[in-house]
């Protein structure tokens, strides 16, 4: 079976020899890779691969003047990530396709398989920001001034990976539809024993960066009460996001800190952390990172120090188009079901496009983890799924 296949090509690129973790980080040479392989897999099938200025992806099966069914994922990883996230949407699609050429299918309106760049946005910071950057949420001007943690400008990095961002972004023009398929990031479908699963909405979450500002000084020579430690602000903040999110039943986490000057023996004089939040509701997200903004401020009174606090990329609620999540549902009589984790298939549904997500189960519900995991049968009842629904928007005289 050609998706076997393909999850072995793939399986060593970016892997760490110590964690078995992924480091897929965009226009990156293991990227690089992994874009050359998804053109390989296209041309394999007859299919002509678009590759945009930033490395963004499309290739189109059929063509035609209605509006086509696009389906994919991304295929960058977050730092030391799991197998799953973002390529299992890729190589599904790619599989779907074999599945419905084999079926004898012959799609009345296109099939495009897709690819979007630094959907982690583990290395610039802004999630989605492929996605971002073709549907118009962000424009090349914002993107391009971004810093990754090496001080690299996001234009050098792309340039760097030999693409021409003045060579233009995907167009969503030929798009009716987009699906997802990815694997699920939690215990609902573990909890509910089924395979496969349709995502009802995409909780609002964001990224804000907590910076700690306070007074170097000696580690032995200053008295406790003369110091401005900003460790101290950020270790109360740390507690007090978690204190806040559990009394919410929300989430906070902060999994990302910078100190300056890291040093052993000395009181830092800055503290730098990325607060990751999300929320039930727009409202209850906002609510919870103002508690925890007022709570870091007052901290920082008592201890003397400074906070900064800067929004570095906020994601609103996603409801995706229930209609087409009923619709999707009844062919396998599958669960719709909400995520706290952010998507493309988010940004493309707040571009105005009906979208939908199909989950495939993940026995642990562990993810941005070597640990994620998902068994090769539930991904290919996902390939069938995916199948099921390619089929069903593309069938002759139906809607998309
Ligand atoms: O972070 C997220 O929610 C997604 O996995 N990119
Ligand atoms: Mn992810
Ligand atoms: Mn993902």
């Amino acid at each position: 079976m050609a998706f076997e296949e393909m999850w072995r090509d793939l399986s060593p690129v970016g892997r760490s020899a110590s964690s078995g973790g992924y480091f897929r980080q965009p226009w990156t040479s293991a990227e690089g890779e992994l874009r050359a392989w998804f053109a390989e897999e296209c041309a394999a099938r007859g299919l002509v691969v678009e590759t945009d200025g930033i490395g963004n992806q499309v290739a189109w099966w059929g063509d035609g003047d209605l509006p086509g069914v696009l389906t994919g994922s991304h295929l960058d990883s977050v730092l030391d990530g799991g197998a799953y996230d973002g390529p299992l949407g890729v190589v599904s699609a790619l599989a779907a396709i074999d599945t419905l050429r084999a079926r004898g299918v012959q799609p009345g309106r296109p099939i495009g398989v897709g690819v979007f760049v630094e959907e982690e946005g583990s290395r610039f910071g802004r999630a989605c920001l492929g996605s971002r950057l073709v549907a118009g949420a962000t424009t090349w001007e914002e993107a391009r001034e971004l810093r990754d943690r090496a001080g690299v400008f996001l234009a050098d990095a792309v340039a760097a990976a030999g693409l021409d961002p003045s060579a233009g972004l995907l167009s969503l023009d030929r798009v009716g539809t987009f699906v997802e398929l990815h694997v699920e990031q939690g215990r609902d479908l573990v909890d509910r024993d089924v395979p496969v699963g349709l995502a009802s909405e995409i909780w609002p979450h964001g990224r804000w960066r907590f910076d700690f500002a306070g007074q170097a000084n000696h580690a032995g020579t200053t008295r406790m009460e003369d110091r401005h430690d900003p460790m101290l602000t950020y270790a109360m903040t740390a507690l007090a996001a978690n204190k806040q999110a559990r009394l919410a039943e929300q989430r906070a986490t902060f999994g990302r800190i910078a100190v300056e000057p890291n040093g052993t023996n000395a009181v830092p004089s800055l503290v730098t952390a990325w607060l990751d939040a999300r929320a039930s509701s727009n409202a209850a997200l906002a609510d919870m990172v103002a508690a925890i903004e007022r709570q870091a401020e007052d901290r920082a009174g008592r201890d003397g120090t400074a906070l900064v606090v800067t929004p570095e990329s906020v994601s609103g609620s996603v409801a995706f188009d229930a209609d087409l999540a009923t619709r999707l549902a009844g062919l396998g009589g599958w669960p719709v079901i909400p995520t706290q984790a952010g998507h493309d298939a988010g940004i493309l549904s707040d571009a105005g496009i009906p979208t939908a997500m199909v989950f495939v189960r993940n026995p642990t519900g562990v993810s941005h983890s070597p640990d994620e995991r998902a068994e090769t049968a539930d991904c290919l009842a996902g390939v069938e799924a995916l199948a099921d629904v390619l089929a069903e928007l593309t069938r002759s005289g139906n809607p998309a």
